[in-house]
Parts: structure tokens; sequence; C-alpha cells
């Protein structure tokens, strides 16, 4: 049984799709972080930097961050949405990391520029803005030439990048980024991408 702490936010929605995609047993904690509940000091002792997703794996008493890490624990505690193969699992990394490390923190500079400080800074917010837009050409290309972003399979890789596409997606139908929008209308559909969602 997992212990799932988490929030509607692109990290935590993700973590909720994986584990109903994965038919694994949870128990969900909201951590409400407009309320501050990730500054709890019972939630500070699971994750001293006061951020979600965590998980508690009650099997082996484990306790991870970071939704990338999670991801590809889950996978391979249920043996689902990574492949085994080591080329295959590599290049389902290689886009996972591409959302984590080049996506993920630019969405949420953008975020915090134009809506979280005294004085918004529009101007750096753009240039922000425009590079990840920009970025996400090479999801494009990719979901041009296969159906999911690993190149073979649904797997977390797809998931880790979802929430944030799903966001964006205005912008991609304007930027004429058709295959992202084709593969976020197919993965929309799914059941438990719609729980995750609604967490
Ligand atoms: N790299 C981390 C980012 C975690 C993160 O920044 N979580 C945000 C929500 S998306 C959070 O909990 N923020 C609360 C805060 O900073 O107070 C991951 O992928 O899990």
């Amino acid at each position: 049984m997992i212990d799932l702490y988490t929030y509607a936010t692109i990290n935590g929605q993700n973590i909720v799709i994986a584990l109903e995609e994965m038919q694994l047993e949870y128990n969900l904690h909201k951590v409400n972080l407009m309320k501050g509940e990730q500054q709890k000091p019972e939630f500070l002792k699971l994750n001293p930097s006061g951020r979600i997703p965590i998980i508690v794996d009650q099997d082996n008493g484990l306790v991870l961050s970071q939704s990338s890490a999670i991801l590809i624990y889950l996978a391979e505690k249920s043996g689902k949405l990574m492949p085994s193969d080591t080329s295959k699992k590599a290049k389902t990394q290689e886009w996972m990391m591409f959302h984590a490390s080049d996506l993920a923190p630019n969405l949420f500079n953008n975020f915090y520029l134009k809506a979280l400080i005294k004085e918004p800074q529009l101007v750096a917010a753009q240039f922000i803005k425009d590079r990840y837009l920009n970025l996400y050409q090479y999801f494009d290309k990719q979901l041009s030439e296969h159906e999911f972003l690993n190149g073979f399979d649904y797997s977390i890789a797809d998931i880790a990048a979802y929430p944030a596409i799903d966001r964006l997606c205005d912008s991609f139908v304007e930027l004429g980024y058709d295959n992202i929008v084709r593969w976020h209308q197919q993965l929309s559909k799914r059941s438990a991408v719609i729980k995750g969602m609604n967490v």
C-alpha cells in the first residue's frame, strides 16, 4: 500500500495518473498548498523541502520525493509503463528528464514572474514562455513520428508530461503543434488520466 501526499499541480497530478494506470493500491492525502499545509511539521518530517508530491511505501518504509523518481519507482514496483529493455528504458527516461529539467522549472518560473511576486516581471515572464513553447516543438516532432513520447508504448514519459501539456493546449493549437494536440486528445480520454487531473 502506498500513501500519496499530493495536490492539483503538474507534479502532483501525474502521480495519481500513474497509480491509477498501474492499479496500485494507494491512500490519497491532499496537501493544500494554498493553505500552506506543506509547511506543517508532520509534512516537513516527510519532505524537509516542503513540497509535494511524496509517497510512503508501507510495504518497505520508503519515503520518496521528486515526481520523476516516484514515477520510475512505481513503474519498477508494478512492472508497468516503463520498458524493461535497457535502451527503451533510457529513451523513456530521456523524455521524462526533458519534461522535468527543461520544461517544468520554466513553467513555474513563468508563473512566478507573472503571478506570485509583488511587482510582476512581464518581459522576463514572456521570455521564459517563448523559450518553453519553443522547446515543445521537439515533443511535437517526436509525436509526429511516434504515437507516444518514448517512441514505443504509452509510458511514464507520457504521464510525466501530460498535466503541463494539458494546461498549455490552447497555445499548442495556436502554434500548429498538431501532433501534441492529437496525443493530448488521445490521453485525455483515459479514465486514469481523468481521475488524476481531477485530484
Ligand atoms: N522537482 C519537484 C518539484 C516539486 C514542487 O516544486 N512541488 C510544488 C508543487 S508543483 C510544491 O509543492 N510547492 C510548494 C511550495 O513550494 O511551497 C518534483 O518533480 O516533484
